[in-house]
């Protein structure tokens, strides 16, 4: 019996295909990937959707610029995202990417019930335009000394990413969005959990009560894009906003706009997401305008959209743009994929923006993982091979009465899982980590506490100490194994490797961890390899 049976659809943006991901891109879909594991490993029926968003000028530009056509430069670029998910250890399910024939469909359909509906109409638009965010500014957003009289004269800077705009004058198409404000402030009141947290849901109520605008959602001089269904073919034809096409991937990767049975069930099934997982850079996007396309549209509203901080070096966002981005293959090679995606849920508060430095990487590095984690492993599995032949022992006695000899550990053990789960229910990835470390380093203080070493020299002759080695040892290894359960979904590869050395079934597969969890559940008798440490420390 799998408890929770239900979906669990979750995503991440797609990413802009124009450069390779970075370590801001690879944070969000690696939260997203610890997430959709630790669901499955609950029982969940996860899906988990990542992927490319590959229209719009800024792509078109960047092709032109490189000399390539649009498609092929999406083409070329989209490898390097599948590539570093890999290496990454991502688990992703779909792999959307906007340039396909079924997101086409699905934004033609989506686009055209907007239409029926009277929700789309034809106007002029006349302002400023952020190419590298694809995003429209009104007046009142921009800081006015830069605009001058308001034209093209003087060209202010975009609020969001400082780089210049650009001012269209041009017929399109408009979605009527201001309608939607009493909407939307309803929603928000109703679900105070659909946007989280609170500091972004407080900006995205103000931004809503200060007035929303209709949002222009065609382009008529950029060809790269899917055409808006009832202009295409027409001397008047234009392309759809790149963001209105984008948003919609999250419905056309489950099914939304195919014509068979199996995928309307399927969507039918999976929809509404469960969490999409953004930065707080498109959160407006996410929290504004996807909503009211969606009520729109007649379709329910996505539970919840949980919005991160940025990662800053040296106090800055760090960014494509800005240059100060690393490779994540960069930091791959010194720490190791899980040592990586430890350090970026541990060290950095999800939700806040954190600075991230390699200082303080070593210092995770060395202290929780090469000291903590790894030492208890390697020095818990070498005693075992010297004193108990290489395998489990069997435990003398019941290690479920109370006082039983490794009750501290057990303690822990016990109440992890409702702190663990508590934790991811609120997205609190650090607080999760702390909570299993607080086992970790009670195992490393109980084995100095009860020297198992000193035991050892006496259990041939003295019955008392050889049961109290055993249990000792024993109590030590169910809180390693109880350790690689619950580090899974940060560290997969480090807790199957624990798990193969105690000869247990990779971690990763389990789908009911609550039970697989219970204390007292390691069979006597199993083989236990020392193998190499599982980190090595780095030079400071
Ligand atoms: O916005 N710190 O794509 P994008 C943390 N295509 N996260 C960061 C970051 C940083 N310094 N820099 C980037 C787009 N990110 C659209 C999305 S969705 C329908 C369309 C992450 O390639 C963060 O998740 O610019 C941010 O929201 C995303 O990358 C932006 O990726």
């Amino acid at each position: 019996m799998i408890p929770n049976r239900s979906s669990y659809y979750l995503t991440t943006p797609i990413y802009y295909v124009n450069d390779v991901p970075h370590l801001g891109t690879a944070y969000t879909t690696i939260a997203a990937d610890v997430m959709a594991r630790y669901r499955r490993m609950s029982g969940h029926d996860v899906v988990f959707l990542t992927g490319l968003d590959e229209h719009g000028q800024k792509i078109e530009q960047a092709a032109t610029a490189a000399g390539y056509t649009p498609q092929e430069w999406v083409d070329k670029l989209a490898p390097a995202f599948k590539e570093t998910w890999e290496m990454l250890g991502i688990s992703y399910d779909i792999f959307m990417r906007t340039t396909s024939d079924e997101h086409r469909r699905a934004v033609q359909e989506f686009a055209r019930r907007l239409y029926d509906s009277g929700d789309i109409y034809s106007g002029s638009y006349e302002g400023w335009y952020c190419v590298p965010d694809e995003a429209y500014w009104a007046p009142g957003d921009l800081d006015m000394e830069d605009v001058g009289d308001g034209k093209e004269d003087a060209v202010p800077n975009c609020p969001d990413c400082s780089r210049s705009l650009q001012f269209v004058r041009e017929k399109n198409w408009f979605f009527r969005l201001s309608n939607y404000a009493d909407f939307l402030l309803q929603w928000y009141a109703d679900n105070p959990q659909a946007l989280q947290p609170e500091t972004r849901r407080n900006e995205i109520l103000s931004f809503i009560r200060s007035g929303l605008h209709d949002l222009s959602i065609s382009r008529a001089n950029v060809k790269w894009g899917i055409p808006l269904p009832w202009t295409e073919g027409t001397d008047d034809a234009q392309t759809m906003y790149v963001w209105f096409d984008a948003l919609i991937n999250y419905l056309t990767g489950i099914g939304f706009g195919a014509d068979d049975e199996a995928s309307a069930a399927e969507f039918a099934y999976r929809w509404p997401a469960q969490v999409h997982y953004v930065g707080k850079d498109i959160t407006r996007f996410h929290c504004i305008i996807w909503p009211a396309m969606l009520y729109a549209a007649g379709l329910p509203l996505p539970q919840q959209v949980f919005a991160h901080g940025f990662l800053l070096t040296k106090g800055e966002k760090m960014s494509k743009s800005k240059g100060n981005a690393k490779t994540p293959r960069e930091l791959v090679e010194r720490l190791g994929v899980d040592g990586y995606r430890y350090y970026f849920l541990r060290d950095v508060v999800f939700g806040s923006d954190g600075s991230i430095s390699d200082e303080a990487m070593v210092q995770r590095f060395n202290g929780d993982l090469a000291n903590d984690w790894g030492n208890l492993v390697s020095r818990l599995f070498s005693m075992v091979g010297k004193y108990c032949d290489e395998v489990v022992p069997a435990y003398v006695g019941d290690p479920l009465t109370e006082g039983a000899e490794g009750a501290v550990l057990r303690d822990i053990a016990d109440g992890l899982f409702e702190q663990v789960e508590d934790a991811y229910n609120r997205f609190d990835y650090s607080g999760a980590l702390k909570e299993i470390w607080e086992l970790v380093r009670a195992a490393n203080r109980y084995l100095e506490d009860s020297a198992p070493w000193g035991l050892a020299k006496n259990a041939d002759s003295d019955l008392e100490a050889a049961a109290r080695l055993a249990n000792v040892l024993y109590s030590a290894l169910e809180a390693v194994r109880t350790i690689a359960l619950f580090t899974a979904p940060t560290m997969p590869a480090t807790a199957d490797e624990v798990m193969s050395r105690l000869e247990l079934s990779p971690a990763t597969t389990v789908v009911d961890l609550q039970r697989e969890a219970q204390w007292g559940q390691l069979p006597a008798g199993n083989k236990v390899t020392k193998g190499d440490p599982l980190f090595q420390r780095l030079d400071v």
